[in-house]
């Protein structure tokens, strides 16, 4: 379901006046308004299409109703949030689970939803029904040939749906690993994980990106076939110039600085993308920004620092893409505010006074440059993010528009109370 224009216009000027206020409040605070406000309308966020629906935990889930049980209803929530935020306008397939049956069908519907196929993403973390070998014991890293060319081949095959729908970027990620000493062999491990990658870079198109990404532990338990950053570099370095690291907020050891993780990856023209979510012990997948938003905006300070350092396009030049879901909240509205904290980090990023900084750490002047961060940090820049969607015709407060047009509501009489989005 979308809004009409009337729904949408009646929220914003009840709004208006308010956020008029805010916004030259802001103005005579910021400088270069404009140039923001210009950016944060070109910067995207993919969202996946396992977001859409309550994730659960091991334990036990809760279905909140009205979730899509289908492609297409995924990507008519997905353009719900885009008409919500105009910041939302792609969506990341998951495949088995969206397999597109008419290819024709879902591009006419991506189109006029204005939404764009963002990077796909294969499966060999769990068994299905049809699969002939189980990934029980791995599928990239497995001892058996047969096994790992079955992984193979699946990859190739998400490739081949990403192509029919026009996407340039493939994610693997891979569950392989070892939940106790001796159970497997590091470096064969390591050697067939690289040979099977190997494989599918091999028919990547020539326009495409592979992106390979890490997770510290889960849910195998003693080792992982791609555990940190620096196995996925040398991975994706061994592969070629079209493989890239992909850094997942979540993936993480306790405490690890990834900014400086993020800083050294766009140094070597290794960082490929992101997948935003926060965390406070492990890959909680909480909404970004709700546990460390500081983290958040030193890991875009970084982000803007080096993209700038290397001439690229913010919006364009490397993958963004939400990945989160959990068991409390509407997912629809913890999209919206994941979306809101990523782009307030971005906003503030943008702030930081690079020359300042860099002559701050000339001098070795500690604390002016500690200064210099937590003054934009600091800053609110609510205003800015709420001008850039009044400018693209989306909602001044979409959150408030979700909840005041009980879209929830609406979403559960179309579609029942009991539906379930993942196949998780
Ligand atoms: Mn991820």
């Amino acid at each position: 379901m979308l809004l009409t224009k009337q729904q949408l216009d009646k929220h914003n000027e009840a709004a208006l006046k308010k956020h008029e206020l805010r916004l030259n409040y802001a103005k005579e605070n910021i400088e270069n308004t404009e140039v923001i406000i210009e950016k944060l309308m070109a910067f995207q966020i993919a969202i996946p299409s396992w977001a859409l629906g309550t994730g659960g935990t091991r334990f036990g889930r809760f279905s909140g109703g009205g979730e899509p049980g289908t492609l297409e209803e995924k990507m008519e929530d997905i353009g719900l949030l885009h008409q919500l935020n105009r910041s939302s306008g792609a969506i990341s397939l998951h495949i088995p689970w969206d397999i597109p049956k008419n290819v024709a069908a879902i591009k006419q519907l991506a189109a006029d939803l204005d939404l764009r196929f963002d990077a796909m993403n294969s499966n060999t973390f769990q068994d299905q029904a049809d699969q002939k070998l189980s990934y029980k014991f791995g599928s990239m890293q497995n001892m058996d040939k047969a096994v790992r060319q079955q992984a193979v081949d699946h990859n190739i095959e998400v490739i081949n749906y990403g192509q029919q729908l026009g996407s340039d970027s493939l994610t693997v990620w891979l569950a392989d690993g070892s939940c106790f000493p001796g159970q497997s062999n590091f470096r064969k491990s390591f050697n067939n994980t690289l040979e099977s990658l190997q494989a599918v870079y091999e028919v990547l198109p020539e326009n495409w990106k592979m992106f390979v990404e890490y997770k510290a532990f889960e849910p195998n338990f003693y080792s992982i076939a791609v555990a940190d950053w620096g196995q996925s570099f040398l991975y994706a370095s061994k592969l070629g110039e079209k493989a890239f690291t992909l850094v997942d907020l979540g993936h993480h050891l306790p405490n690890a600085n990834i900014e400086q993780i993020v800083a050294l990856l766009l140094n070597e023209k290794k960082l490929g993308g992101f997948h935003f979510n926060d965390s406070k012990y492990g890959d909680d997948d909480l909404t970004v920004g709700s546990m460390k938003p500081y983290q958040l905006f030193l890991i875009f300070k970084e982000l803007v620092e080096g993209m700038d350092a290397r001439g690229m396009n913010h919006a364009k030049d490397l993958g963004w893409m939400i990945d989160a879901s959990h068991n409390v909240k509407d997912p629809l509205e913890d999209l919206l505010q994941s979306v809101e904290a990523i782009k307030l980090a971005y906003t503030q990023a943008l702030l930081v006074d690079a020359k300042a900084l860099e002559e701050a750490q000339q001098n070795n002047d500690v604390v002016t440059a500690q200064e210099i961060l937590q003054n934009a940090f600091r800053t609110d820049v609510r205003p800015l993010a709420a001008e850039a969607r009044l400018r693209m015709e989306a909602a001044l407060q979409p959150l408030d528009v979700f909840r005041k047009e009980n879209i929830r509501g609406e979403l559960i009489k179309a579609r029942g109370e009991k539906t379930m989005a993942t196949g998780l």
